[in-house]
């Protein structure tokens, strides 16, 4: 495919000199000058532009609803600023020029599910994928071709050009997440969302919800209410706290996966179970419910791991919650069992595995899980400690890596910065992106990894404004690495391109840190 593509990239030059020379009509315009995160993977320019008009259609093939689903995705993206039409319709057998075309076609099989391509012309844009999550991702790049007004909510002067050329892009690593703690600080549904639509734009597809911890309970289970009821009552400084109802649940999995974003639960176990021990007395070895705790200690809590009755609670909630979970993920925590004795800890983690694999889901578990008999389609999630995930791997099992130190989103930049905490150290834009998880930890190779996950604890983060501030930039760093090849990444490009995305940012409302070792351009 590669002599296929240098060809492509021969015509594409000779053509680009020879529009040059006829004098082109259009605007002339160079796609490799554009400012994409992530970078895709092969650019090749043609040198001119295709202008977006109140006469263009976005066209789909294939009657399926998922096909038309992105096409209306695409169309709602544009019209706000642009304020055209922008029909939808199902294509025709002739193209006509000024639109736009969606297609499934069978590309490099080596692109996966993910893969797409875009053939911009003056007169036409065809975005041609294997499947419509590989249009998807290819919408966000294209979103990103167009001048960065187009983010805004209102009518925007245009012209809207976008520069001629071809596209060529897949993902390097599978599983590309973020993690947000809604047990320490609760976000509603409708927070959730807004986070949802902002990691769409940089092509991340998992969305990890640490649902319980001791400071609260935040999922629904029917057969256990008081988890909610009595669990979900308060949060980190005594806030009312909350929780979703599977109903809530099930709407933001669906919103989630219209934008082919999976969501991942968690529930934190055997530690961090306070918010259950205060709700349930029967789940404590003493028999003694626990108070609510809204304090910001870890490691001092456990279930009752020889208990029966812990079995029947951890079945019932891990039924429930795979019951309204689409995605092939269950993650069960098993971080920071300070006070549950390691024999009890590995028991544990082995009758819960079980449980995970008879409701049909994968298990994942921070890294500690390590310690016990993983089956080979578990997952250990490194973030601390080097020793445990390099056991997994010799289990054969996968890693998801999250080092504390380079990928936190809960930690500072530096000290003047306001939230966050600092005990894995501080995280600069440029640390953030200057890291290679294939080479990061001895023993861990790029085969045992299935990709990268951003975790946002929240014992400091209290609201979306918060979160914006330490997720972006450094999320569109880790957007790169999960997407881009570590040979291709470069700091001292990557920064001039994320200072040229900085008004993007803006137009989407997002209150980014604007880091000093960034040239933002206004
Ligand atoms: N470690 C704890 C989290 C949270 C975090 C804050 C893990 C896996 C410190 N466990 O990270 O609950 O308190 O940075």
């Amino acid at each position: 495919m590669k002599n296929d593509w240098s060809s492509v990239m021969y015509v594409s030059i000779t053509m680009m000199l020879t529009l040059f020379a006829s004098c082109s009509t259009n605007q002339p315009m160079d796609l490799t000058s554009e400012s994409i995160i992530p970078k895709p993977q092969v650019i090749a320019p043609t040198g001119n532009s295709f202008e977006l008009t109140e006469q263009t259609t976005i066209y789909y093939h294939g009657g399926s609803d998922e096909m038309k689903q992105t096409a209306v995705f695409l169309a709602e993206i544009l019209r706000p600023a642009t304020a055209f039409k922008l029909d939808v319709r199902l294509a025709e057998d002739k193209e006509q020029s000024g639109n736009i075309y969606l297609n499934l076609t069978d590309l490099d099989e080596g692109q996966g599910s993910e893969g797409y391509e875009i053939i911009i012309t003056k007169e036409t844009i065809t975005l041609n994928a294997n499947h419509p999550e590989g249009l998807f991702r290819g919408i966000q790049t294209l979103r990103q071709l167009l001048p960065a007004g187009i983010e805004m909510k209102k009518k925007q002067a245009g012209p809207w050009l976008i520069a001629t050329g071809e596209i060529r892009d897949y993902p390097e690593y599978a599983y590309r997440g973020v993690m947000l703690d809604v047990s320490r600080h609760f976000f509603l549904p409708e927070q959730l969302k807004q986070y949802i639509d902002l990691l769409a734009l940089y092509k991340i597809n998992i969305l990890h919800l640490h649902l319980s911890d001791d400071q609260g309970w935040r999922i629904e289970i029917k057969s256990w209410p008081r988890l909610t009821e009595i669990g979900g009552k308060t949060e980190v400084d005594g806030g009312k706290g909350g929780f979703y109802t599977q109903e809530e649940y099930s709407d933001i999995v669906n919103y989630a996966g219209e934008r082919y974003i999976t969501i991942v639960p968690e529930i934190d176990m055997p530690g961090h179970t306070n918010a259950a021990l205060a709700s349930y007395a029967k789940l404590n070895c003493d028999g003694k419910a626990r108070e609510l705790y809204t304090g910001t200690e870890v490691g001092f809590s456990t279930l009752c791991t020889r208990d029966d009755s812990t079995y029947k609670f951890v079945d019932d909630v891990i039924r429930e919650l795979a019951a309204i979970t689409p995605g092939p993920y269950i993650h069960i925590g098993g971080d920071e069992s300070h006070v549950t004795k390691k024999p009890d800890y590995i028991y544990f983690i082995n009758r819960v595995q079980q449980i995970v694999e008879k409701y049909g889901k994968q298990m994942i578990g921070w890294e500690e899980i390590a310690q016990a008999e993983l089956l080979s389609n578990s997952i250990a999630q490194h973030w601390r400690n080097s020793e445990y995930p390099v056991l997994a791997v010799n289990q054969g099992v996968k890693i998801l890596m999250s080092p504390a130190n380079k990928i936190y989103l809960d930690m500072k930049y530096d000290s003047t910065t306001q939230p966050g905490l600092s005990w894995a150290g501080f995280i600069e834009v440029d640390s953030a992106y200057l890291w290679d998880p294939a080479s990061l930890v001895k023993g861990i190779g790029r085969e045992d990894i299935i990709g990268i996950e951003a975790p946002l604890w929240t014992e400091t983060i209290t609201n979306m404004e918060e979160l914006e501030y330490m997720v972006f930039p450094r999320i569109a760093g880790y957007a790169e690495i999960g997407w881009v090849p570590a040979e291709n990444r470069d700091w001292n490009e990557y920064r001039l391109r994320l200072g040229r995305h900085g008004k993007r940012m803006d137009a989407m409302g997002i209150n980014f840190y604007r880091s000093d070792l960034v040239p933002w351009i206004e």
